[in-house]
């Protein structure tokens, strides 16, 4: 992905109308638009095709199933053009390299979750995110997802992960964190949803946060 906003959106709006017009007011300030359940569910997976138009997609299903589950995700969602897929890594080396494996036959990028943002996101994850962040870099994934909310576990995971890995970071806004904050201590890239298309103007709420980031 190319770094020029440090901005993704997650747009997790459900309907069609809505997910193409915030998509196109913000594009000025966003390298990537993160799709997930909400939206796909609610448009099925055309929606993809229709915001790579506008920029590049990252695919937030957290893909966590058996090898050969995971590559049928992978190959779904990488033919409907996303550039990207996020996967969570508790399920396992062999889970994750079927994903990786896929992502390199397409030239696509595969994002590891590592600790995530909610409060739950320390009750099972805590023990395991360093662990998690270490077999990301060892399979060859392009990044790893680690919390905006916590920008103190995102320092820990860059010291593991080193400079290669990229690392995208949601929980800016609604969650509480702050884009800075997070960016000062080792992200690449934060991702927003609601305090983007929540908003009267997602134009000038995304400009903000990248103004904020020129830190
Ligand atoms: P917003 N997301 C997250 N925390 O919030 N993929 C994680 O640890 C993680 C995620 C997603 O709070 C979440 O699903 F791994 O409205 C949502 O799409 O700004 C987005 O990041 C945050 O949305």
């Amino acid at each position: 992905m190319e770094k020029k906003n440090r901005l993704i959106l997650a747009l997790d709006v459900t309907d069609r109308e809505n997910a193409l017009r915030i998509a196109n007011e913000v594009s000025d300030y966003v390298d990537s638009i993160k799709v997930g359940y909400p939206l796909v569910l609610g448009e099925g997976l055309s929606i993809v095709k229709e915001l790579v138009e506008i920029a590049p997609v990252i695919a937030d299903f957290k893909v966590a199933d058996i090898p050969n589950t995971d590559r049928l995700i992978c190959e779904h969602v990488f033919n409907a053009g996303a550039a990207g897929i996020i996967t969570h890594g508790f399920t396992g080396r062999d889970s994750l390299d079927s994903c990786v494996k896929v992502a390199n036959e397409f030239g696509t990028d595969v994002y590891v979750v590592t600790e995530m943002s909610h409060p739950g996101g320390v009750e099972f994850f805590r023990p395991v995110a360093e662990d998690i962040a270490s077999m990301a870099v060892e399979a060859g994934a392009s990044g790893v997802v680690a919390p905006a909310t916590r920008p103190e576990r995102v320092k820990d995971i860059r010291k593991i992960i080193g400079e290669e890995l990229s690392i995208i970071s949601p929980g800016v806004g609604a969650q509480g964190g702050s884009a800075a904050d997070v960016i000062r201590a080792g992200a690449d890239w934060v991702i927003v949803g609601r305090s983007i298309y929540n908003s009267d103007s997602p134009a000038e709420a995304a400009k903000k946060i990248c103004d904020e980031m020129n830190c």
